[in-house]
């Protein structure tokens, strides 16, 4: 488990609670928790993806995955058990734990995005599309569940804690499903673009499990141009937010260009 969670990774999921929680007011150890809760979620779902039968890869953050440096029965357990303590940490936390409505709220959001409604289920219906090549909306579909959920609900946990209108919030949802895409987009377009020395993982390994991604369906300018379109969309959400939405404006950029 420390090997898997402790071995790197930019930590954006963490960052977006924490800028979230600027534009929110909440305090930044307040979100301690919630902050790690969703890289724990994160880190299991690296560890479950890297096995033999889902994308069987050997490298993760320029190592070995996890069943690669140990074996695959506790790469599994590990992953498991990551799960399971994303889930503790936010259940147990006593300063959590004075806002309780909140703190269920939050762990709705968590269990949402990792669950058949998010993550696990846009692994699904990933892997029942392999081989075949589907289209915009059915990519969308996929990547709001694998990779959109999570980034969603960090961004949306800490406005159950903040002060947010009914408008302030659905402007902020409309930010955190927009930049999850981004996300996405942009991971399709460094899986094309860059070597494997560069991306710490097997570069093509997409195009060998004859995945659709948005270069393949949309060309990689298109796809270039969809990931900056989605961008400004989501920036345009926040502008009502002025100052307090800096840290996200900043980390919609990161997103949009990263390198890795
Ligand atoms: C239940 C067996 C079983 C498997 C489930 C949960 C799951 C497998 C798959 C989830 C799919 C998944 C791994 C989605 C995330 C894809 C993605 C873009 C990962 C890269 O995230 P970064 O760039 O990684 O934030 P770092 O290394 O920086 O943390």
């Amino acid at each position: 488990m420390r090997y898997s969670v402790l071995g790197g990774g930019k930590r954006v999921r963490p960052l977006l609670v924490y800028a979230s929680g600027e534009l929110t007011g909440v305090a930044e150890e307040t979100l301690d928790p919630v902050a790690a809760a969703v890289e724990l979620i994160h880190a299991y779902s690296l560890v479950h993806d890297d096995l033999p039968a889902m994308d069987d890869d050997d490298l993760r953050r320029g190592r070995p995955t996890t069943h690669r440096q140990f074996d695959e029965a506790t790469a599994i357990l590990a992953g498991d058990a990551l799960q399971a303590l994303a889930f503790e940490v936010l259940a147990a936390d006593p300063k959590l734990a004075a806002r309780p409505q909140a703190q269920v709220r939050m762990l709705a959001w968590l269990a949402r995005a990792a669950g058949p409604a998010g993550m696990v289920g846009g692994q699904a219906l990933d892997m029942a599309a392999e081989g075949r090549q589907i289209d915009e909306r059915g990519l969308e579909r996929i990547h709001r569940g694998k990779t959109g959920a999570l980034i969603r609900a960090s961004i949306m946990m800490p406005s159950e804690l903040g002060l947010l209108s009914g408008d302030e919030r659905a402007n902020l949802d409309v930010f955190a499903r927009d930049i999850g895409l981004v996300f996405q987009i942009r991971d399709d377009l460094l899986a094309v673009d860059q070597d494997t020395a560069t991306l710490g993982k097997n570069a093509g390994s997409d195009s060998g499990n004859e995945k659709s991604t948005y270069p393949s369906t949309l060309g990689v300018e298109g796809a270039r141009r969809r990931a900056a379109e989605t961008q400004r969309h989501a920036v345009d959400a926040l502008r009502t937010f002025g100052g307090r939405s800096d840290a996200l404006l900043w980390l919609s950029e990161f997103i949009l260009n990263r390198s890795s």
